[in-house]
C-alpha cells in the first residue's frame, strides 16, 4: 500500500480502507493525506453483513478500481461480482502455484528454484482469477522464508503500482475471463 502511495501514478487514491483499526497502513495514507475508514468485521455478524457494509463504504468514494493490499478476508461471491473486472489482488507466488497462506514456505518446501508473485483480478474463488501480470525471482540455496518473501516483496512493489499505472492508462481489459495488457512492455517483468 506504501508502494502503491509513493510510487507517484496518474491517479487519486480516492480512500484507504481497513477491517482493522491498529492497521499500520492506515496512519501512512493518512500522513500522505489520504482518506482512511474502518470497517471492523468483527461488528457483524455474518461475512455476508461485512462484505455489504465494506461495499456500502468504498462506494462512498466511487472508485474506478479497488485494490486489495494486504487485506486478508475472503470475500463474497455477492461483493466479489459487484466490483468485477475492477478489483484486484496480489498474491505472493507464481500462481496457480501455491495459492492461500504461507506460500514462501511452501515454495522452499517443494524446491522450486523460481518464485514470485501475481496480480490477478478477484472471483469468487480465493487466488484463482484471471492473471494479469507476474514477476518471478530465483529461489536460492541458502533461502529461508524470510530471505525469499524479502526478495518476492521487492517485485510486488514494482508490479503492483505498475499494474494500477496501466489500468489507469486503460491498457487492461477483461473478457470472457480473459486478461489483454495492452503494452510495449512484456507482461512479465524481469527476473
Ligand atoms: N476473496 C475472494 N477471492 C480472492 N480475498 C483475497 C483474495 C481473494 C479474496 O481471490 N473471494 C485467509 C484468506 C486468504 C483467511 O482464511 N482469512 C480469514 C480471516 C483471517 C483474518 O482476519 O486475519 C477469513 O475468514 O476470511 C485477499 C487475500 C485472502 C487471503
Amino acid at each position: 500500500m506504501q508502494a502503491i502511495l509513493e510510487a507517484k501514478l496518474p491517479v487519486e487514491i480516492a480512500a484507504v480502507i481497513s477491517n482493522k483499526a491498529d492497521a499500520k497502513g492506515l496512519e501512512t495514507a493518512a500522513s500522505h493525506g489520504v482518506n482512511t475508514a474502518v470497517v471492523y468485521h468483527k461488528q457483524y455478524s455474518s461475512r455476508a453483513d461485512f462484505d455489504t457494509a465494506l461495499a456500502a463504504k468504498i462506494d462512498e468514494f466511487s472508485p474506478d478500481l479497488v485494490v486489495l493490499a494486504g487485506f486478508m478476508r475472503i470475500l463474497t461471491p455477492e461483493f466479489v461480482t459487484r466490483y468485477q473486472g475492477r478489483l484486484i489482488n496480489i498474491h505472493p507466488a507464481l500462481l496457480p502455484a501455491f495459492p492461500g497462506l504461507n506460500t514462501h514456505e511452501k515454495a522452499l518446501q517443494e524446491g522450486v528454484k523460481i518464485h514470485g508473485c501475481t496480480v490477478h483480478f478477484v472471483t469468487p474463488t480465493v487466488d484463482h482469477g484471471p492473471i494479469i501480470v507476474q514477476a518471478a525471482v530465483p529461489v536460492l540455496d541458502d533461502d529461508t522464508p524470510d530471505t525469499l518473501a524479502a526478495r518476492v516483496l521487492e517485485q510486488e512493489h514494482l508490479v503492483y503500482p505498475q499494474t494500477i499505472r496501466w489500468f489507469a492508462e486503460d491498457r487492461i481489459s477483461l473478457d470472457q475471463g480473459k486478461v489483454t495488457v495492452r503494452t510495449s512492455r512484456a507482461n512479465t517483468a524481469a527476473l
